[in-house]
């Protein structure tokens, strides 16, 4: 009856427009009936209210009807879903991750992109990640939504059945930039979808290690390095100079060493710097290496 975008398409939409059309006969039925029923016992025709006590069929006919109503919905509801919570054990495995305000998907060789790449007609399994707060992935064209939880190894999956691009949202209000949290999936013809997978992780020979680091992690959702201010500071000029933090309420100057750099990243709210808001950042610990840190410092050395 529906075609869609994804395998759900047909068994979510049916489930919406069997409840909407259940709706809608209430809807209209209701309002006429409201109608009918004030014009036929209007004050002027019944001046004396005469009210029923008891009316064990009419009871009945009200329970019944609506359990059956119900259970209609809900069987058209659960058909539709339970195939979304069926995993197919052929489908490819690739790691969402979720992060303010920044997505980034890797797949089983290692490759990232911030887009998802997914070849069409095969199923395709999404481990969902959060590096903080909760998120939430959302395909609407898909008819999927699933929630990015700290801690908990959420998954989803689907099989895409047209080419094309989709969008991605964040569901979850997540803080600040929570609109910003966009992103596409790329519906791709296998054969091209095995070439991209194959051909190695698109690198900028001219970029620095702690550049793509940080390009991974999401520094750049919340920090520029052309000096304009996002929800965080520009990494422009930052080595070396004074910075006015605020600890414990005062502010005071500090220079902008390696130390402070890796304290800005491990424990980001123990000195925000004066002006930007306070406790957005979220400490990083096992998500950036000390390794990655000092590539990340060797690059804003650079940018000056
Ligand atoms: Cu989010």
């Amino acid at each position: 009856m529906f075609s869609g975008s994804s395998s759900f398409v047909e068994g979510v939409d049916l489930a919406f427009f069997v409840i909407i059309g259940i709706s809608l006969i209430f809807l209209i039925g209701i309002t006429f009936g409201m109608i009918y029923f004030s014009i036929k016992y209007n004050k002027k025709k019944h001046p004396k209210a005469e009210p029923t006590v008891e009316n064990t069929k009419l009871e009945i006919l009200w329970t019944v009807i609506p359990t059956i109503l119900v259970l209609f919905m809900f069987y058209f509801g659960w058909a539709g879903y339970r195939p979304m919570r069926t995993f197919p054990d052929d489908a490819i495995n690739i790691k969402a991750t979720g992060k303010m305000w920044a997505w980034s998907f890797e797949y089983e060789n290692g490759k990232w992109d911030s887009v998802l790449y997914v070849p069409i007609n095969k199923a395709v399994k999404i481990n969902l990640y959060s590096m903080d707060v909760i998120h939430s992935l959302y395909i609407p064209a898909f008819r999927i939504k699933e929630d990015v939880v700290p801690g908990i190894n959420n998954k989803m999956w689907f099989k895409a059945e047209k080419l094309g691009q989709y969008n991605i949202l964040c569901a979850e209000y997540c803080g600040l930039r929570h609109s910003y949290m966009m992103s596409k999936v790329v519906v791709l013809p296998e054969a091209e979808y095995t070439a991209w997978y194959n051909t190695k992780q698109k690198v900028d020979l001219n970029a620095m290690p702690g550049e793509l680091a940080m390009k991974k992690i999401g520094c750049v959702a919340c920090h520029t390095t052309d000096g304009s201010k996002l929800v965080g500071p520009s990494y422009k000029g930052l080595f070396g100079s004074m910075r006015k933090v605020v600890v414990d309420g005062k502010v005071i100057e500090v220079k902008a060493d390696e130390d402070y750099i890796i304290n800005s990243i491990r424990k980001p709210n123990s000195q925000v710097v004066e002006g930007f808001p306070k406790a957005v950042m979220p400490e990083y610990k096992d998500q950036v290496t000390d390794e990655e840190i000092k590539q990340i410092i060797e690059y804003i050395k650079t940018l000056k």
